[in-house]
């Protein structure tokens, strides 16, 4: 442990802790390395909400019984453009990563294609899976509910969950243009670990359960999140309820706390991924006009602003070199996981 209260890890170390806690936690294999490299990423681009502090909610999640440990994916096709991945009741990465091929196959074929991932479990960010067919030369989106934990615009009870949206966009010779948040204020995960550091939380995060808006994390993890930029915000997570519930055949957010029956395991349900390959509206005029979008990003980074993923990029430079450094209270609670005394 370093002079911060930090431990160091390389980014093989990072991974390989995930794994075998994962594992030893009752994961299976293939599991427990899909989940690994998706915390491991989530702890090298600086998304420490959705880094390595994941394995403590994947072990309840597990321990709970929220999750098969050992589900074995089944990949359908329901239409020509279109890809299920019945994920059995296990985590959601196995799935994705079983149906990602035939996404982008059938992207390709048709120009668009579309993934429902169904009967999943999930902990993780969006954006390795944006990236991932943004890398692949598609235009990438996707969407989950969660939980129902945020309140609508002009209310305070919970109906949404924090339903992120992500958007991946390739870039010819760079790494490609990444957005990633919740349609909450905020992702849950961040209340969370406010909560462990005993820090406040900003007053327009959310409401204790009376209602009230409150700087207190625990009372607005116990009250109800807000959502980001207020009926827009609210409109786009009733979006996502839908598009990645009822239209792919599966539950609510508010069906998904149901269903978690008090075990405070990770959102149960589905995950639906829209890929599009531009070559199918652009044809021979794909370069050009994939060159005329980086006008965008060029108008945006020319005047100071920066890019979404950007920050993240920049951290992957930074871990890639110097590997990760995570609070010394959380390898603690992690190596504990592992029955193993950290020193
Ligand atoms: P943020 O509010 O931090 O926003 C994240 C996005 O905005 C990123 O793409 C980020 O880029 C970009 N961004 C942030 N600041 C700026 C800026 N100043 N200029 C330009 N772009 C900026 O994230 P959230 O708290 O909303 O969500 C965090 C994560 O939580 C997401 O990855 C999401 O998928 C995950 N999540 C998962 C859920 C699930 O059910 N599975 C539910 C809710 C959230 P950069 O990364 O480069 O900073
Ligand atoms: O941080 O809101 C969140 C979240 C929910 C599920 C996974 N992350």
């Amino acid at each position: 442990m370093s002079g911060d209260g930090k431990v160091a890890l390389t980014l093989g170390e990072a991974e390989a802790l995930a794994r075998s806690v994962l594992e030893r936690q009752g994961l299976a294999p293939d599991h427990a390395a899909a989940v690994a490299r998706t915390m491991a990423a989530g702890e090298r681009d600086g998304c420490a909400s959705h880094g390595l502090y994941r394995l403590l909610v994947a072990a309840n999640s597990i321990a709970k019984g929220v999750v098969v440990p050992d589900a074995v994916p089944a990949l359908s096709e329901p239409a020509a453009a279109l890809v299920r991945v019945d994920g059995g009741g296990g985590f959601a990465q196995l799935p994705f990563e079983q149906g990602m091929p035939l996404l982008a196959e059938k992207a390709r074929r048709f120009g668009i294609a579309a993934l429902a991932l169904n009967n999943v479990v999930h902990f993780a960010a969006l954006w390795p899976e944006v990236e991932a067919l943004a890398g692949e030369g598609l235009a990438a989106l996707a969407f989950t509910p969660s939980h129902a934990w945020v309140a609508p615009e002009g209310g305070t009870r919970p109906v949404f969950g924090t339903n992120p949206i992500a958007f991946g966009w390739p870039r010819p010779g760079k790494p490609p243009f990444v957005f990633d948040f919740a349609t909450s204020a905020v992702a849950r995960g961040e209340i969370e670990l406010h909560r462990r550091a005993g820090k406040p939380i900003p007053p327009d995060w959310g409401y204790d359960d009376a209602g009230n808006p409150s700087t207190d994390p625990v009372a607005v993890l116990n009250g109800a999140m807000r959502t980001f930029g207020g009926h827009k915000g609210s409109a786009l997570a009733a979006m996502v309820e839908l598009i990645a519930g009822p239209l792919i055949g599966d539950m609510t957010s508010a069906e998904s706390i149901a269903a978690d029956k008090g075990r405070m395991g990770s959102p149960i349900g589905g995950e639906l991924v829209i890929a599009i390959d531009p070559a199918g509206f652009l044809g021979a005029g794909l370069e050009d006009h994939l060159r005329r979008a980086e006008a965008i990003f060029e108008a945006i980074e020319g005047q100071g602003a920066r890019l979404p993923s950007a920050r993240r990029y920049a951290a992957r430079v930074r871990s890639e070199a110097e590997g990760v450094r995570i609070p010394a209270q959380l390898h603690r609670d992690i190596s504990a996981l592992l029955g193993t005394k950290d020193s």
